[in-house]
C-alpha cells in the first residue's frame, strides 16, 4: 500500500463580509414589520409575536463575529432577506465551480502542480449546486485536468470524508494526484428570518490536494490515519430537493431551507466526537498531549473548547484550537480546513496535528496529520 500525504491547501474568501450588527439590524427591521402586519392577531394572542435578535446573543453562543458572503445586499434588505445570485447560462461556470476552481488553483500552485499532473477531483460539500453534471466534473473541466471527477455530500464532515476517499485512491494506487474542494454556499440554504440560526453561516471554498508520498513537495503533511463516522439524526435537516416540489407547501417552506436543535447537537455531538479522537489517538499510539494543534471544525466556539478539553484533559489556548468563527463563521465543510490552511505554518517536521470535521448526519471525520521534513 502506498502512503498518501496532504501536499497544499487552498483558500477562496468571497468578497462581502456582514457584521453581527448589520445582520441583526436587517433582521430586527424584518420582524418589526412582520409585526406591524399582524398586529391585530398578535394583540388577541392568536399569534406571538417576533423578538428581536441580539449581538451580544451571537457572539456569546457562538463566537461569531461576521461572515463571508456571495451577495450582501439581498441578505440584508428586510424586504428580501436572503441572497440574490443571478442565475448563470449553463455555457458560463456555475458559481460553485468557479469559487472551487479559485481555491484550486491557490492550491496547485502552492503544490507546484499543474493541471496535467491531476488524476482526480472530488467535490464534497453540504449543498450542490445542481443534481447533474457533478459540479466536480465542471471544476476538472475549468482547469484542464484529466482522468475522473465526482460530488459527493457529508455535510459540515464532507472535507474530512472528501480526503480519506482521496486518501484511498492514492493508497490503493488508483490515483497519484487527487484535489479534493469544498465550495460552500451556506448563504444560500439559510433562513435569515429564524432568529435561532440566521447567524450561523457564511460562504467560502477550500481545496486540498492528496497525494502520494513519493512526488509531493518538500514541507508536505504525512496522513498518519483517517477515521469516519456517521449516525442517523434529524437534529440538523435540509428537506430541499426535487421530490419536494409538488409538495402543496412549496420549495419557499422553512423546512426546504437548514433547520436545527441546536441544543440536542451541541449534546450529542460532543461526545460522539471526543470519544472517536480519543479512540482514534489510542489506535495511533498517541495522546492527546503529542498534538500540537487541533484544526477543528468551526460551528460554535463554546462546542470546540469543550472537546479540546476532552482531548488535552485541560482547556485548549488559541495557538493550540485555533478558532476562524469571528471572521469566517461556520462555513460547514470547509470550515477545519480555513483553520488548517491559515494556522499551520509554523510547525516544524515531526509536529502533529489533528482535522476534525462534524455535522448533520450525524458525521464526523478524524485526520491526523505530522508536517514532514
Ligand atoms: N438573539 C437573541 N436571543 C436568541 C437568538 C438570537 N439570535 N437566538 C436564540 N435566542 C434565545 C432563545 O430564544 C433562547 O431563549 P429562552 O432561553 O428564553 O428560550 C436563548 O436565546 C437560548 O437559545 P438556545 O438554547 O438555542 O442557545 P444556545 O446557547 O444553545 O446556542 C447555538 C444556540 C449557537 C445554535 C448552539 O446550540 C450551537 O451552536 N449548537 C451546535 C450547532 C451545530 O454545530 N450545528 C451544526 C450545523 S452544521 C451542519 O452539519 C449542517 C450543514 C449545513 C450546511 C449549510 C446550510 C446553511
Amino acid at each position: 500500500m502506498k502512503n498518501a500525504v496532504i501536499s497544499s491547501t487552498g483558500l477562496w474568501t468571497p468578497p462581502h463580509s456582514i457584521s453581527n450588527e448589520e445582520l441583526v439590524a436587517s433582521y430586527n427591521a424584518w420582524a418589526d414589520n412582520w409585526n406591524r402586519e399582524r398586529e391585530a392577531d398578535i394583540a388577541s394572542g392568536i399569534i406571538e409575536p417576533k423578538t428581536h435578535s441580539s449581538v451580544e446573543f451571537i457572539e456569546k453562543a457562538s463566537g461569531i463575529k461576521s461572515r463571508y458572503v456571495i451577495n450582501k445586499s439581498g441578505v440584508i434588505d428586510p424586504d428580501i432577506m436572503a441572497p440574490r445570485i443571478p442565475e448563470r447560462p449553463n455555457e458560463e461556470i456555475s458559481v460553485l465551480a468557479e469559487m472551487a476552481v479559485n481555491a484550486a488553483r491557490q492550491a496547485l500552485e502552492r503544490a507546484g502542480r499543474k493541471p496535467e499532473d491531476i488524476d482526480a477531483v472530488i467535490c464534497a460539500a453540504s449543498n450542490m449546486q445542481r443534481a447533474y453534471p457533478a459540479m466536480a466534473i465542471e471544476v476538472q473541466k475549468a482547469l484542464g485536468i484529466n482522468g475522473f471527477a465526482f460530488d459527493m455530500n457529508v455535510a459540515c464532515s464532507s472535507a474530512t470524508f472528501g480526503i480519506q476517499t482521496a486518501a484511498d485512491f492514492v493508497r490503493s494506487g488508483s490515483a497519484r494526484s487527487v484535489l479534493m474542494v469544498n465550495p460552500e454556499v451556506c448563504s444560500g440554504h439559510l433562513n435569515f428570518t429564524d432568529r435561532d440560526s440566521h447567524f450561523i453561516f457564511g460562504d467560502v471554498a477550500t481545496a486540498v490536494l492528496v497525494e502520494e508520498e513519493s512526488i509531493a513537495p518538500a514541507g508536505h503533511w504525512k496522513i498518519l490515519g483517517t477515521k469516519l463516522k456517521t449516525e442517523f439524526s434529524n437534529n440538523i435537516r435540509n428537506n430541499f430537493g426535487f421530490l419536494n416540489r409538488a409538495a402543496p407547501e412549496g420549495i419557499g417552506a422553512p423546512d426546504k431551507l437548514f433547520v436545527q436543535e441546536g441544543r440536542k447537537v451541541f449534546k450529542e455531538v460532543v461526545p460522539m466526537v471526543a470519544t472517536m479522537i480519543n479512540e482514534h489517538l489510542g489506535e495511533l499510539n498517541l495522546q492527546g498531549t503529542d498534538l500540537r494543534r487541533l484544526w477543528l471544525h468551526q460551528a460554535n466556539a463554546n462546542m470546540n473548547r469543550m472537546i479540546s478539553s476532552r482531548v488535552l484533559g485541560r482547556e485548549a489556548n488559541s495557538d493550540e484550537s485555533p478558532t476562524v468563527l469571528d471572521t469566517y463563521a461556520n462555513t460547514s465543510s470547509a470550515g477545519s480546513i480555513i483553520a488548517f490552511h491559515k494556522h499551520s505554518e509554523d510547525f516544524k517536521p515531526g509536529d502533529k496535528g489533528l482535522i476534525c470535521s462534524f455535522g448533520a448526519g450525524y458525521s464526523a471525520g478524524t485526520v491526523f496529520v505530522e508536517k514532514a521534513g
